[in-house]
């Protein structure tokens, strides 16, 4: 009898997730959160973290890393995932792209990885047990769209609708949603449902949606499955958009129909989406793309930093103890990165994290206080550039080069000075900025630089490494 329930699927399972316990207990499993709006650089963050872990881990590269640095780094590998229904993370086509000198693709699911860091530790209990450790660290990549879909979950339909016709009738997106806001204004919403109407201003919706993103390059896009359906493409539930508020609407009219698929796209797939990966998350990062929200102007910026200011406050912070920390884990330390910073000088970097630091001073100030640790810092998970010194005029200038993607050469550019902090519309410069996008750069003897990468395991991972 014994025997039979010990080899069950579910005294398999009861064992596997005892053991997941203890080692969150033991403080040799965490699960990272990696969080940025879409094309912020999560994929290109997760696989140069992977590879510099398994691949390049030396001291020459990872300076700043105290595991390595002390040489109590064993090895690091890529090991199985414990939730079975997910993709695993293209590591392998990620790392290959970046050695053909492209960039990963975008992400279109939800995908997951695991990594192994096995290490001596330096003195304490974990030294006492046993003379190596492995810290077991889970990571999730995902559509940066779907994460916008988050300040949904604190509205219904009524709410939703009007803070979506608010932006439409605002600029920049005005101009290009006119036609859709007299669509909408011209029927009856009370009346009986027309399926094929609905459809059709569903797909009307979903074209400026797509506009507002690649051609506007705006953050606050929902529903964020209908940039990036995932498994839903072409299901009703995705069919509907913001509504002038009918106040009687009976059952089987057009306003009740829309608002019956936003409240169960709200409730099966944004809530399910956050219910499952999104909670229990011990450390996190935001990547953040200041340099490219400061070259498409003023507006594109101010919308970048209240989408993230929003969406922090869909994570659990603060600090917590052996108990906690096995049943309700929180976020006791926050990266806040700007990413790509491989496209400014590096004297520049001081003004990228200044800039940073004060998009999200209140949300720091707010969690500090609650004692959650927090650091923000200019990095590149993958350098496309190198840095030049350039002679003009008798003058040395501090430039970049790199393959331009625009051009496809190479090209020497002498990079804009970022902002110290966010500017006004009249203090914005009359030209803007511009920042030139770079074909990644694997160097002559096939290894991937980063900046600051080191600082940011350190950061993140130091103190469970110890
Ligand atoms: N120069 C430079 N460019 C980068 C870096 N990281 C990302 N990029 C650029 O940013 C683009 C988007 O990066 P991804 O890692 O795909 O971004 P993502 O957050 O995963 O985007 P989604 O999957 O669409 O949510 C890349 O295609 C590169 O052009 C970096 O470290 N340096
Ligand atoms: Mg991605």
């Amino acid at each position: 009898m014994f025997s039979s329930l010990k080899n069950s699927a579910t005294f398999k399972q009861y064992q596997l997730q005892a053991q997941q316990l203890l080692q969150r207990g033991l403080d040799q499993h965490i699960k990272l959160a990696v969080t940025g709006l879409s094309r912020s650089g999560k994929t290109a963050f997760i696989t140069a973290l992977v590879h510099h872990l398994t691949e390049q881990a030396t001291k020459q590269n990872l300076p700043f890393f105290s595991v390595i640095q002390s040489e109590r780094l064993i090895a690091a590998k890529t090991v199985p995932q414990s939730e079975l229904d997910i993709t695993t993370f293209p590591y392998r086509d990620g790392i290959n792209s970046l050695k053909q000198g492209l960039w990963p693709s975008s992400t279109e699911r939800i995908n997951t990885l695991r990594i192994a860091i096995k290490y001596r530790p330096a003195s304490g209990l974990r030294a006492q047990i046993s003379e190596t450790q492995t810290l077991l660290i889970d990571l999730i990549d995902y559509p940066g769209e779907w994460l916008m879909d988050l300040p949904m979950l604190e509205l219904n339909f009524a709410s939703w609708s009007w803070q979506q016709l608010e932006l439409l009738n605002q600029s920049p997106r005005l101009q290009h949603a006119e036609a859709f806001l007299n669509h909408i204004a011209a029927i009856d919403w009370q009346g009986p449902v027309d399926e094929q109407q609905l459809t059709e201003l569903a797909t009307e919706y979903q074209g400026l949606l797509r506009k507002f993103k690649d051609e506007l390059k705006l953050s606050v896009l929902q529903p964020g499955r209908m940039l990036m359906p995932g498994d839903l493409a072409g299901a009703p539930i995705l069919a509907f958009f913001p509504l002038p508020e009918v106040t009687q609407a009976e059952e089987g009219s057009m306003y009740h129909h829309v608002k019956t698929r936003y409240q169960a796209y709200v409730k099966e797939v944004v809530q399910g989406f956050y219910q499952q990966h999104f909670s229990q998350f011990d450390r996190q990062i935001v990547l953040v793309d200041l340099l490219d929200a400061l070259a498409q102007g003023h507006d594109v910026f101010n919308e970048q930093t209240q989408a993230i200011n929003q969406l922090i406050r869909h994570f659990s912070y603060g600090k917590s103890n052996f108990i906690k920390r096995l049943f309700q884990p929180k976020i006791d330390k926050l990266l806040f990165a700007a990413t790509k910073s491989d496209h400014l000088s590096a004297h520049h970097h001081k003004d990228l994290t200044l800039l940073l630091d004060s998009i999200i001073s209140t949300a720091k100030n707010d969690l500090i206080f609650d004692g959650v640790k927090i650091d923000t810092m200019a990095m590149s998970s993958v350098s496309a550039t190198t840095p030049v010194m350039v002679e003009q005029k008798g003058e040395k200038l501090s430039c970049i080069r790199g393959k331009e993607i625009a051009s496809n050469q190479l090209m020497t550019y002498l990079p804009a000075q970022p902002p110290m902090r966010p500017l006004t519309v009249q203090e914005w410069p009359q030209h803007g900025f511009q920042f030139p996008a770079f074909y990644p750069d694997v160097g002559s003897n096939n290894g991937i630089r980063h900046i600051r990468l080191d600082h940011v395991m350190e950061f993140l991972l130091g103190d469970k490494l110890k």
